[in-house]
């Protein structure tokens, strides 16, 4: 059995790991991150997530997807690189590395998802684990170690990480993020209203962040800050702890213009990219 752990709260304003960019710096500077995933009839989450890379500063952005998406995620995005050959030497490419979202569980998913993990582990590439791969790491929990990672589980995604239901979940919050970093030895976060970040360690409460978040492809947009941050060269921790706050931070300021209902995770975008300067 488990302590109680102590959390802390955090709020975006406590935040400021940026800084001003260096005057003479170039794209190669602030990171090369791949996001992977994307399968038939998922192309908008991977799109969500680089994208929304693009927007919290990571330098270069490549998608490797299933070559039915390439056309979707290209388009009216062009400064996006998308490919479906060659995922090997998208790998070596990359600093950092986004694995999951759109992803499904399909042949190409697993063989996808194994290749991208034997990779990171064996190359220690930072990587957030988000959406399918978690599906498919709770499948295969024994066969991988991971290091330089962080997962973002929602409270269904952990129920399967942890093989439980979700109602248990959501009854142990607390208990449940420090038991899904402590078995997968990694940071966790499990999101919801009040996400909690946990490193095995400490966590910490979010204390940003209201319902207009809760639609469909508001994690992907998540899974894509926490990358950039990642790429831009902050901690698993630091990324996970202001990722999560800016990604929440930008839901309220959404709403605050709108409302609540009828968000989009992209109308995000534009907010990341005034918060992060
Ligand atoms: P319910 O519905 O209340 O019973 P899944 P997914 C639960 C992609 N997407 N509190 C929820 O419970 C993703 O990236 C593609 C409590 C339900 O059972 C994935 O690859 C999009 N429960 C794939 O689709 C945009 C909560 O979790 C279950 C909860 C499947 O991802 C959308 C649902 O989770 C999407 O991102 C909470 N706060 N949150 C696109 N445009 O291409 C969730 N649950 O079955 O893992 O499905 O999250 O939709
Ligand atoms: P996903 O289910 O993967 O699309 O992730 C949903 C995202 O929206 C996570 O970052 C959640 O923390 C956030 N979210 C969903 N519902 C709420 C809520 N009621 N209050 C705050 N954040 C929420
Ligand atoms: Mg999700």
């Amino acid at each position: 059995k488990l302590a109680m752990p102590t959390a802390e709260l955090v709020n975006i304003d406590s935040f400021e790991p940026l800084g001003e960019r260096a005057l003479n710096s170039h794209k190669g500077n602030h990171g090369k991150l791949l996001c992977v995933g994307g399968n038939e009839g998922t192309a908008g989450a991977i799109r969500l997530s680089s994208e929304a890379a693009l927007r919290a500063g990571a330098g270069m952005v490549k998608v490797y997807t299933h070559h039915s998406s390439i056309m979707p995620i290209s388009i009216g995005r062009p400064e996006l690189m998308v490919t479906s050959d060659n995922l090997n030497k998208a790998l070596k490419w990359a600093s950092c590395v986004v694995l999951g979202p759109g992803l499904g569980q399909n042949e190409w998913a697993q063989q996808t998802f194994d290749e991208v993990m034997h990779y990171c582990q064996d190359n220690n590439t930072p990587l957030v684990i988000d959406a399918d791969a978690l599906n498919l790491l709770a499948k295969n929990a024994s066969s991988y170690t991971l290091q330089q990672s962080v997962l973002t589980p929602h409270p269904g995604e952990a129920s399967r990480l942890l093989s439980t239901h979700t109602a248990d979940i959501e009854a142990n919050r607390f208990a449940s993020v420090r038991m899904c970093a402590r078995r997968y030895n990694t940071t966790c976060i499990l999101k919801g209203a009040g996400s909690l970040i946990d490193n095995a360690k400490n966590t910490w409460v979010c204390e940003n962040g209201n319902a207009a978040l809760a639609v469909g492809g508001s994690g992907d947009v998540l899974t894509g800050i926490i990358g950039a941050l990642l790429a831009q060269g902050l901690s698993i921790d630091e990324a996970s702890r202001y990722g999560v706050t800016l990604h929440a931070r930008a839901g309220e300021i959404a709403a605050r213009e709108q409302g609540q209902r009828g968000m989009l995770p992209s109308d995000l975008f534009q907010i990341v990219r005034s918060l992060i300067n």
